[in-house]
């Protein structure tokens, strides 16, 4: 059984972690047998980050990685019946989603004050004190040398959400009416996108970014049914 580490489900989403939401719609679409372990600590992890996964008694991080490993030694086919063609979009997409707009969700998570305080709870507000009162900003002031060291954070504000806005437009154009990314099958690309669209569009905090999503009357409604078919309880 596969063991997935995670923290709980947060903000209306599934997850607070877009790829932990990607992951275990991943899980599910390969029908695989999962436990989860709530685990909110990203330093557990092998890679220092969340998701990560026990498989076949070794712990493993990286959503993409775990992809790989479920298709070559777990009988998975996220890219079924593709061409090397859509593939290949597939995996620049899968790039735009998590190399370029995560980072925008990063910050409008927590730069914007409103989420900030969001965020502080949901992540601290269990903490015994003085940790409540401490670690709040020094792991924001951490967050904040990531995104800085990621280049996202050298623009300025109306500039990160016009580059975000880019994005959205593009994976929409790109949807289009399709029901799944490529037609009428889920791909791995699907996992993906719907893990930040859920982040962005389910999660009950605003921002440009989530005005700029909700733009996009095709995004919305593929939200709602990707939702609908994976976390029905939710
Ligand atoms: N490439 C990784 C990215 C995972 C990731 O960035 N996880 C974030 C949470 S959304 C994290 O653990 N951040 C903690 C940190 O960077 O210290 C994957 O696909 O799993």
């Amino acid at each position: 059984m596969i063991k997935l580490f995670q923290p709980p489900p947060a903000f209306n989403a599934a997850n607070a972690s877009p790829f932990c939401i990607k992951l275990e719609v991943l899980l599910k679409m390969a029908k695989l047998p999962y436990q989860i372990t709530i685990e909110g600590d990203p330093s557990k992890g092998p890679t220092r980050k969340i998701p990560f996964v026990e498989l076949d008694g070794k712990l493993i991080g990286d959503s993409g990685l775990i992809q790989n490993l479920l298709e070559s030694k777990h009988g998975a086919d996220f890219h079924e019946n593709l061409s090397d063609e859509q593939k290949a979009i597939s995996l620049a997409f899968t790039r735009l989603i998590e190399e370029h707009l995560y980072w925008v969700l990063v910050y409008s998570r927590w730069m914007e004050d409103e989420n900030w305080q969001v965020i502080k709870s949901a992540f601290f507000g269990q903490l015994p004190i003085p940790l409540r009162w401490l670690l709040p900003n020094i792991i924001k002031k951490q967050v904040l040398k990531n995104m800085v060291g990621h280049g996202i954070a050298r623009h300025d504000r109306s500039a990160i959400y016009q580059m975000a806005g880019e994005n959205l437009t593009a994976i929409a154009s790109f949807l289009g009416d399709k029901t799944y990314a490529f037609g009428d099958q889920a791909s791995a690309l699907d996992a993906t996108l719907y893990g930040l669209l859920s982040s962005i569009i389910d999660a009950d905090m605003n921002s440009e970014l989530k005005t700029a999503a909700l733009y996009h009357d095709n995004l919305v409604n593929y939200t709602s049914r990707m939702r609908e078919e994976f976390f029905p309880k939710l």
